[in-house]
């Protein structure tokens, strides 16, 4: 062997290595030996904060959704800039709420285990015990995250409630998640609310001739027009009539029954693949729903992940050290 080729080849051997540390960064119990009281402590400042205000469950799971698809699950999107031109501040953030929770919990942590736990790992660890608190799936969370120290208002490029599933499909498995994945995932819309100018165009004039959107179930339309006027922008509507605020399978049968809000939620009966998965967890009974979330939510878990030395632990999540 040549000198090059054995610089090729070590090159190569290095390069295998650091994937595998990379993905071996995340474990499930990271902090088992450097902040055993960790997990504790988050969900105990979780349950105290649901137990006043349960609707916070919602918006703190999709923090972490919101988190992981802009740079990875690297706390980025609790990174306040002066210029406001943070990811806080881009459009689909409306309605997250909640930082007060992670601020709670990251004090508590700071108490405790000083410089240990990530902001990162933070909202991983909160996006599963809200679940729980709402008396949902479980799941063991991998921790060992870092945080980056990036947020730019311009690299929030979320999936949007008005994609076709072609783009919904794309856009997940560009982040390494299967169409499985986009239907288990989009289950977290069992809870929650959504808000009227996000759907009201498939209630009025959707193709131009004042009608509303053929997949939508026309019953259903009627209902949500008493309730979005075309204008109306601050109405908010529970995305999963009468259980919002429980997770249950129901999102499945509403979709299945071609009652999804959003035509990103209908847009799962477009394609043969996340159609099967939709009829098939919509089961009330042997449905694999809350098994399966928690799969997807460690997947998810893991996207653009800073693992090792990269990236640092934040003293305060709203800002890098
Ligand atoms: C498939 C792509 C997705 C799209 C297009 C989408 C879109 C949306 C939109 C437009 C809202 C309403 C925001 C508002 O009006 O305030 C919403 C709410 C919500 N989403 Fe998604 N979402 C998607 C996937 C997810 C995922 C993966 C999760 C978490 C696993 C999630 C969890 C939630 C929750 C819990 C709410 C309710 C928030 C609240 O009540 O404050 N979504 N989503
Ligand atoms: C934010 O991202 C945009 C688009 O990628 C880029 O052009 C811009 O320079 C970034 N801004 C900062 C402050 O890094
Ligand atoms: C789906 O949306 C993408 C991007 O918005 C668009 O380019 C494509 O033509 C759409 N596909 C269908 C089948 O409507
Ligand atoms: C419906 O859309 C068409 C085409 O954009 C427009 O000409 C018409 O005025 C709209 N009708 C109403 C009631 O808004
Ligand atoms: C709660 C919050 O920070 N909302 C901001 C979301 O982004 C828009 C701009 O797109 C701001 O106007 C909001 O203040």
């Amino acid at each position: 062997m040549t000198a090059s080729k054995l610089v090729v080849v070590s090159c190569l051997f290095l390069a295998l290595l650091l994937v595998q540390v990379n993905s071996q960064g995340l474990k499930v119990g990271f902090y088992g030996k450097t902040c055993p009281k960790a997990e504790g402590i988050v969900r105990k400042v979780v349950f105290a904060a649901m137990k006043k205000a349960p609707t916070l469950g919602a918006p703190l799971l999709r923090m972490f959704f919101h988190d992981c698809f802009v740079r990875g699950c690297d706390g980025s999107v609790l990174l306040e800039l002066k210029n406001k031109q943070d990811e806080k501040n881009a459009t689909p953030n409306l309605s997250l709420r909640g930082f007060g929770i992670i601020d709670d919990s990251k004090a508590a942590l700071e108490k405790v285990c000083p410089g240990i736990v990530s902001c990162s790992d933070v909202l991983a660890l909160i996006a599963r015990d809200a679940m729980v608190a709402l008396e949902g799936p479980s799941w063991e969370v991998e921790t060992g995250r870092r945080d980056g120290r990036v947020t730019n208002i311009s690299e929030v490029n979320l999936p949007s409630p008005f994609d076709n599933i072609t783009k919904l499909i794309t856009d997940f498995g560009t982040l390494g998640l299967d169409e499985k994945d986009l239907v288990v995932l989009s289950g977290g819309h069992t809870i929650g609310m959504g808000h009227c100018p996000l759907m009201t165009n498939r209630l009025y004039n959707f193709t131009g001739r004042g009608d509303s959107d053929p997949s939508l179930d026309s019953e259903y339309a009627a209902k949500l027009r008493l309730k979005c006027k075309p204008t109306d922008t601050t109405t908010a509507l529970e995305m999963d009539p009468g259980s919002f605020r429980t997770f249950d399978v129901s999102y499945f049968s509403l979709v299945a029954k071609r009652r999804g809000l959003f035509q990103s939620d209908a847009a799962l009966l477009d394609n043969s693949k996340t159609r099967a998965h939709v009829f098939k967890l919509a089961r009330t009974h042997g449905s694999t729903f809350f098994t399966d979330f928690g799969v997807s939510m460690v997947k998810m878990g893991r996207i653009g992940v800073l693992t090792g030395r990269a990236g640092e632990i934040r003293k305060s999540c709203r800002v890098p050290n």
